[in-house]
């Protein structure tokens, strides 16, 4: 398809925004510009470059089922193995040309009449597009905790998405705050070269052995050889963590399995009861992102380890004081506490018809059309939008899916010279009202703990309340009578 006039920019240079590019091209599509505020493509495998950072999804599933890579070195791939992947996808599809980096989109404003957006970055510059395709992604800003005193520490302090790689923690005595998915890679990491290890567990969590192992060169050789054993390999992988959905997503008895596989983990990896007893969780499984690791858990039996459940008070010039009236001094802090969850809001102001803005129209939660459209702003498409995260399986399932519909969305506007697509309002609302009623029947809701899939009111816009299957098979198809077809 030749599109000379047809200005597309996608907004993002993650794996979301890398797919839609590489999957426009070879519809080809060629007139798409790449805008990320980075210097560098590779979104969180860019950012996370902590020590341990690590997939916690198989390689295999977790990379685009169009650009296999044969040669993962491990069933979980590092971090920069990952980024590696996602540059050697920008290179063999020659993505560089409609790469603009270091530019941010700081606001995006919808011409009606015209049926074009201005997306004007941060230099002040003005570029116009047909189609938007959001791909900024809802895990990029870090939280920083909001704790007494944090501003009087005189030592290092850094959060993971941040890491500091000049500064040697060898012999220090660091502390780490928080105990979700980064802090489980970091902490088994860096507990062998520190002094002392001090984590502060607010919630303790579920962990999953990971049973992450070498990949034979073997396996590799066969893998380029046969591709379809690659694909059929895949294909079970996913079809194992889609078995798996019903354990995690579900509020039931069925989550009584998973916790006893964990608490079997536990067992074999904490020998003292006191420190398992404060590591066992309180809460349903699933509620929380499931952890998967082999060693966070034994970690915890080093001598240099400890483990501080008390609540932190406050951070003191060299150190943290908690709830009990402990000082625990400490050299350096790691942040293991997050990311400003950024599914809830506009990324930047984004005006759609009528200048209605972005945020007014989630007001009251973050609500999309498949998590991609919403009624009022005509061809703009996001990507991994609301409601479309997954608990349970490889986010890229659900990405793939996206780029798929939104591919026919731009080819329907294309070949119908239409000026834009425009969800209606009722077939979104239907869309969600269903979505929502769900979601009393999950784990995530009803499993007794917060976390950062919840808004403040307690709903959930982040995860899509089904398995990875039922959402794929609901995106297949771009229906236009859907939408308001404007020519
Ligand atoms: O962040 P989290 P994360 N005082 O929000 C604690 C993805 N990811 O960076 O549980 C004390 O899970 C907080 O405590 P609590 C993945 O989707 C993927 O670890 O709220 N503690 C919690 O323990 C994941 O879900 C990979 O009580 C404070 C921790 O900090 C998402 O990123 C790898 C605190 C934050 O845990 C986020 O994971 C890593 C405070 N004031 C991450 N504030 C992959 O491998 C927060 N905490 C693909």
């Amino acid at each position: 398809m030749r599109s000379p006039d047809f200005p597309i920019a996608i907004i993002g240079a993650g794996f979301a925004g890398i797919g839609t590019a590489i999957q426009l091209k070879k519809a080809g599509i060629l007139s798409f510009t790449i805008f990320e505020r980075a210097s560098e493509i590779g979104g969180t495998w860019r950012d996370n470059t902590y020590p341990g950072c690590a997939c916690d999804v198989p390689s295999q599933v977790y990379s685009f089922s169009f650009e296999p890579n044969p040669n993962w070195s491990r069933g979980f791939s590092e971090a920069p193995e990952i980024q590696q992947y996602l540059l050697d996808c920008v290179e063999k599809h020659k993505l560089r040309p409609h790469l603009r980096l270091d530019t941010a989109i700081r606001e995006a404003r919808f011409d009606e009449a015209e049926g074009i957006w201005t997306l004007t970055t941060d230099c002040g510059e003005t570029v116009t597009a047909r189609v938007v395709i959001s791909g900024v992604g809802g895990l990029v800003d870090p939280s920083l905790p909001d704790i007494k005193g944090i501003q009087s520490f005189t030592g290092e302090l850094f959060h993971t998405a941040r890491w500091e790689h000049e500064i040697d923690l060898t012999g220090k005595n660091v502390a780490v705050i928080g105990t979700g998915a980064s802090a489980v890679q970091v902490v088994p990491a860096i507990a062998p070269e520190v002094n002392k290890l001090t984590v502060f567990q607010r919630t303790a969590a579920w962990v999953m052995p990971k049973g992450d192992r070498v990949i034979p060169e073997k396996v590799k050789a066969r893998f380029r050889r046969f591709p379809w054993l690659q694909r059929w390999v895949r294909s079970l992988m996913f079809a194992f963590s889609e078995f798996l959905g019903f354990f995690i997503i579900l509020h039931s008895p069925l989550s009584k399995l998973p916790e006893r596989v964990s608490l079997k983990h536990l067992k074999q990896s904490v020998p003292d009861p006191g420190t398992r007893a404060k590591l066992r969780p309180k809460f349903e499984f699933g509620c929380k992102r499931m952890l998967i690791s082999d060693d966070y858990w034994s970690t915890f039996a080093r001598d240099n380890v400890e483990l501080v459940t008390d609540s932190i008070e406050e951070i003191r010039a060299d150190g943290i004081e908690t709830g009990d009236g402990t000082q625990h001094p400490v050299d350096s802090i790691i942040l293991a506490t997050g990311f400003a969850v950024g599914l809830a809001a506009a990324p930047f102001p984004i005006a759609g018809k009528n200048g209605l803005s972005l945020n007014d129209a989630w007001s009251k939660g973050a609500v999309a059309y498949k998590g991609m459209t919403v009624s009022g702003f005509p061809n703009w498409f996001i990507i991994m939008g609301p409601n479309t995260g997954p608990g349970h399986t490889s986010v890229l399932v659900y990405t793939e899916a996206q780029i798929h519909y939104i591919l026919q969305a731009v080819k329907k506007i294309i070949g119908d010279d239409l000026k834009y697509v425009d969800v209606k309002q009722r077939v979104q609302d239907t869309y969600n009202e269903g979505i929502q009623g769900r979601m009393k029947y999950t784990s995530w809701s009803a499993g007794g703990c917060n976390s950062w899939y919840l808004s403040e009111d307690g709903s959930n816009h982040a995860l899509f309340p089904g398995l990875a299957s039922e959402y794929v098979m609901r995106a297949r198809r771009f229906v236009p009578s859907e939408y308001h077809l404007v020519k």
